[in-house]
């Protein structure tokens, strides 16, 4: 059979697929963009163009397209037993290893995984678990979770509940007992005060929240180490800091939510590591399995764990493919190509001060109002007054123009509103680092012309 070519492709797409957050008469209109192939840090789409992926799929493929061994271990797994569950006393090997080096890699009070098939199914558990939890310590009224505006906690009711993105909660509404404060966003919200006064003020908005609430109807409180899909919202050193102490204060648990963060994107195991956060939960996915597989999981710390496993009985909770064999195979062989190849030292000794180096001298673009950026994640704002952070009015869309140039020219770099942001694979060299800054400057000056600035 003579393989369809791309129009039939896209009939047949826009007739029967239902993508994610995709406006489908738009996509009728247009036709989708078939991606075809990948090696290293490069898609092919379906008409053969070569384009270099800024985002690392979903900032999820850290060790790069193309690595047999995962290719390798899925198939010799799947020969040995393609599935096999973890429910009711059973489980297998690749769960047990699995589990045994995530111990490993974590920080020290993370001992224990519940795995999932992505990060919001971890989310989800959290919720369940963080709640369990306080009603096995005889507090089942602390039920409420804080989080921030503009979060992103993934798309299953928990998960859009737990995000601060008011349009998703407009669409199938949210759960009870989430609560939301605002994101350290300094670059928007910081005014006058400087990014460590900011900092602290944004951090002691929990405080406030927990007082308004009554701290024994506190569960938990849930950060994005960085907030990733938000735009690379990245919190002044303060934050975090400010963040612990009140947890602290008031024994509520920390739910730091290492689904982009973690493996290696900030130059660190974990984003955790990164900002030194004593978190009781780790919500996992993406770069686990590098995107390979579909797996997430929840770390639960030993704080947690000891009760659960002290106390709980039976958690009734679970998927049929919680800790699937292949997925477990496949993010195990991942994990030790991070190791083995030094990948996360590599990010944060070379690869991440280089693009951090080439990505801070686009600032000097007239749309630039900041760059930012840690490890191999950045943003740019694009914006109307360099000087006082005006943006440009919505319905301008800059960020789309620019996203759009993007794509046409070669680069994958996504758009959040007038935010422009990468994260691209771990593994990206220092000459494709180059590559992916001169198209995104290239993109810049084409978006500035269409909008008649020089
Ligand atoms: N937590 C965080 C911090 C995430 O970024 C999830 C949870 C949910 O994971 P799953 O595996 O259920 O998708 C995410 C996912 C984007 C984009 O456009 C970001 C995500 C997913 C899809 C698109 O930036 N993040």
């Amino acid at each position: 059979m003579t393989p369809l070519n791309t129009r039939q492709l896209q009939e047949m797409d826009v007739q029967h697929h239902l993508h994610p957050f995709t406006d489908t008469k738009i996509l009728k209109e247009n036709g989708s963009r078939i991606i075809t192939k990948a090696e290293g840090v490069y898609l092919w789409d379906s008409d053969g163009n070569k384009i270099i992926d800024g985002m690392a799929g979903l900032w999820c493929v850290n060790i790069g397209y193309g690595r047999k061994e995962l290719v390798d271990v899925a198939q010799e797994q799947m020969n040995e037993l393609p599935y096999y569950n973890n429910f009711f006393q059973t489980t297998h090997p690749p769960a047990i290893e699995l589990s045994k080096v995530l111990a490993d890699i974590s920080p020290p009070q993370f001992n224990h995984v519940f795995f999932t098939n992505s990060g919001s199914e971890a989310n989800d558990t959290v919720v369940r678990m963080a709640r369990y939890y306080w009603a096995l310590q005889g507090k089942p009224d602390k039920t409420v979770i804080i989080s921030r505006e503009n979060a992103y906690h993934g798309s299953t009711m928990a998960g859009s509940s737990l995000g601060g993105m008011k349009f998703m909660h407009e669409q199938g509404g949210i759960i009870s007992d989430i609560e939301h404060i605002d994101q350290p966003y300094w670059f928007k919200n910081g005014g006058v005060l400087s990014p460590d006064e900011f900092g602290v003020k944004a951090a002691q908005a929990l405080e406030t929240k927990i007082k308004a609430l009554g701290e024994d109807r506190v569960a938990a409180f849930i950060g994005e180490p960085i907030q990733g899909a938000g735009g690379v919202i990245i919190p002044p050193d303060t934050y975090w800091p400010e963040i612990q102490r009140i947890c602290e204060k008031y024994g509520i648990l920390l739910i730091a939510d290492e689904v982009i963060c973690g493996f290696g994107r900030l130059g660190k195991w974990f984003g955790s590591d990164y900002y030194n956060i004593n978190a009781d939960f780790m919500p996992i996915a993406k770069g686990l399995s590098s995107g390979y597989l579909p797996i997430g999981g929840l770390m639960v710390g030993d704080r947690v764990a000891d009760i659960i496993i002290e106390k709980g009985g039976e958690f009734a909770h679970g998927f049929t493919y919680s800790g699937h064999p292949a997925a477990c195979a496949v993010a195990k062989e991942n994990i030790r190509i991070l190791k083995d190849e030094k990948i996360i030292e590599n990010v944060e000794n070379e690869a991440g001060p280089y693009l951090q180096k080439r990505w801070k001298e686009l600032g000097d673009h007239p749309l630039v109002g900041e760059t930012r950026g840690v490890g191999m994640v950045a943003a740019l704002e694009l914006v109307k007054n360099k000087e006082t952070r005006e943006a440009f009015p919505e319905d301008m869309k800059v960020g789309t123009i620019c996203r759009d140039f993007c794509f046409n020219n070669g680069l994958i770099m996504r758009a959040v509103g007038d935010k422009m942001i990468i994260s691209p694979p771990l593994i990206m060299t220092n000459d494709e680092t180059d590559e992916l800054v001169e198209k995104a400057r290239l993109c810049l000056d084409l978006t500035a012309k269409q909008i008649g600035i020089s």
